[in-house]
């Protein structure tokens, strides 16, 4: 008798793993993600947080212009990038997630002497 139960206790356990995976996916990596061109100027950066602040331009159809930081998955996004440049980007947005996925610097501040 003990067995049995252990059995099914043990079913269920897989049944309700196997529901939480698929319903993580779906949440998750599947869904397709949306993408803006981004025009602005940069005003922060922090690798350490993985997030680069900028001071963007309109947006059609997605946002106004503000400053705001964005989260950054690529680090390489970082590279060559300083404070002061003008760049050009892609903003991806897969709610409630919206992250830079490219940068590329258009313009870049003299260096002061
Ligand atoms: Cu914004």
């Amino acid at each position: 008798m003990i067995e049995r139960y252990g059995t099914i206790l043990l079913f269920l356990i897989v049944v309700l793993l196997s529901a939480n995976g698929c319903a993580r996916q779906e949440n998750g990596e599947s869904r397709p993600a949306r993408y803006h061109p981004l025009k602005g100027q940069v005003v922060a950066l922090e690798p350490a947080s993985s997030l680069i602040t900028i001071a963007h331009e309109k947006i059609p159809d997605f946002m106004e212009a503000m400053t705001m930081p964005f989260s950054v998955k690529d680090s390489a996004l970082f590279r060559g990038v300083e404070v002061g440049d003008s760049v050009r980007g892609v903003v991806a947005v897969r709610k409630p997630e919206i992250w830079l996925d490219s940068l590329t610097v258009i313009w870049k501040m003299p260096p002061s002497k």
